[in-house]
């Protein structure tokens, strides 16, 4: 694919925007790179930029003559910025196809609603640590583009978002996974159809030559599994599969049909890779379907110590553990999060809504909440849902949510941080926010 002197307009101009943009210059195309922001809030940019590359502020349209169109995640394909692009036959791609175009290397990518992140760096460090020369990247932190210069011998390891599905026509990974699905970004994508019709894009290039990894247990992510003629690897943490990897009381297994292996147990892992194990046995399965053997397998497992801010164990005070899984901003995640627990949990929710269904969580309120503190725009909307069915206070800063967190929590309870909110009310983001519940935790 040659880009020499093609006109390319690439709209966002953060971490994507640039590492596209520098890469197309390097190859010799003609590039601008546009955001609706001024320059005023973009200075940062510009120290980054290869010199070759045009700029234009407070405005996300591509230039009429544009030969391609390359999108950040960030910006919506079915924005009216690009309605003349589209009407006059330009092709419109988001960072992911053009890098994948232009990549060359198999490709292990992973999506779903939840534990994308996770899943994404365990695979890359099973395979690692079993001799493979990978590297991981995508919507993890790292653009895709940003690393096809330096391709690796065996494989990339992706972290992909709905975000840059939708702009993706040829995307190919050799190993697809799929997680989970459940509603987010429905103020972007609207329907939880046309979210996982975004997610079925990981798959739809497939051939039976490919594999596709599944959760068992999602029906949305088992209908898009069906009718696809690659060969399907399933997990599952609530019986067997017919091949794959599963959970068998506190044993992780793995079988291909006709011998079963055990991998390790539950007790072995880390502690935060124990509130985790559904991202543990699509990780461990890739990676035995990449060949490596179940005892580098079982050694490597134990070492990997879980993401910051994702189920993260930050301290024990006279027996309470306090939880930082700041990265659940969805329903979904913090589903999940009660369901690994046992003890009582006193938890801290709320922030900037995505439009989510507390509704749908009263009854696990009820089995797992002992008292919930509420922080950010969403309190209401959550007060709403729980009606005086159960203990909880309204609070204005992090560090009130944890004191009044602490003041409920008993020996043997949990106080979980799982806001199933966007953090942008009240934080820069999702990291702050877990740094500040660490730092006042620390502070008790
Ligand atoms: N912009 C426009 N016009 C628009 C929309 C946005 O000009 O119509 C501009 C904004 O003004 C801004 C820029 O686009 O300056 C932002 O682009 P971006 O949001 O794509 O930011 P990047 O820094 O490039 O980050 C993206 C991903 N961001 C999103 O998906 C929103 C990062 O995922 C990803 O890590 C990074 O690329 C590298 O691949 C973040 C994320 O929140 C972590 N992802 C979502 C999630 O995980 O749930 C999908």
């Amino acid at each position: 694919m040659t880009f020499k002197n093609k006109q390319i307009s690439i709209i966002g101009m953060a971490r994507t925007g640039i590492a596209a943009a520098n890469y197309l210059a390097e190859q010799g195309a003609r590039v601008t790179l546009m955001d609706g922001k001024p320059k005023e809030s973009l200075t940062g940019v510009l120290k980054q930029l290869n010199s070759r590359v045009n700029t234009v502020f407070q405005s996300s349209a591509p230039l009429p003559d544009a030969d391609l169109v390359v999108l950040s995640p960030g910006v919506d394909i079915h924005s009216p910025d690009l309605k003349a692009a589209r009407k006059s036959g330009t092709e419109i791609i988001s960072e992911l196809e053009l890098a994948y175009r232009v990549s060359g290397t198999p490709i292990i990518a992973v999506t779903g609603t939840n534990g994308k992140s996770t899943t994404t760096s365990l695979i890359g460090h099973l395979l690692e640590q079993g001799g493979k020369d990978v590297r991981i990247g995508g919507n993890i932190g790292v653009p895709f583009i940003s690393q096809v210069q330096d391709a690796p011998r065996d494989y990339r390891v992706l972290e992909v978002s709905s975000f840059q599905l939708e702009g993706t026509v040829e995307f190919h990974p050799e190993i697809s996974v799929i997680l989970n699905i459940t509603p987010d970004h429905l103020d972007r994508h609207k329907t939880i159809e046309h979210y996982a019709a975004l997610k079925e894009k990981i798959a739809v290039n497939q051939t039976r030559d490919d594999v596709l990894v599944l959760n068992q247990a999602d029906p949305w992510v088992r209908r898009i599994a069906a009718g696809k003629p690659s060969q399907k690897w399933r997990f599952s943490m609530s019986g067997p599969v017919t091949r794959g990897c599963y959970l068998k009381k506190d044993r992780i297994l793995f079988t291909d049909g006709e011998r079963e292996e055990t991998i390790c147990h539950i007790g072995d892992l880390n502690r935060a890779m124990q509130y985790q194990v559904e991202n543990v046995l699509p990780a461990a399965l890739v990676a035995r379907l990449a060949g490596i053997d179940t005892a580098v397998i079982a050694k490597a497992l134990p070492a990997f110590k879980g993401l910051e801010h994702r189920m993260e164990w930050v301290r024990s005070i006279n027996g309470i553990d306090f939880i930082n899984d700041s990265k659940g901003t969805n329903i979904g995640a913090l589903e999940k999060s009660l369901n690994s627990f046992d003890q009582p949990i006193v938890l801290i929710a709320g922030g900037q809504d995505k439009g989510g269904d507390f509704q749908s969580l009263k009854s696990l309120f009820k089995q797992k909440v002992k008292h919930m503190v509420l922080i950010g725009e969403a309190k209401s909307k959550i007060q709403a849902v729980l009606n005086g069915s159960f203990g909880y206070e309204s609070v204005d800063d992090m560090e009130a949510a944890v004191r009044g967190a602490y003041a409920h929590a008993q020996p043997g309870d949990v106080v979980l941080l799982s806001p199933a909110c966007a953090s942008f009310d009240m934080f820069r983001d999702y990291e702050d926010r877990g740094r500040q519940f660490k730092g006042y935790v620390q502070s008790l």
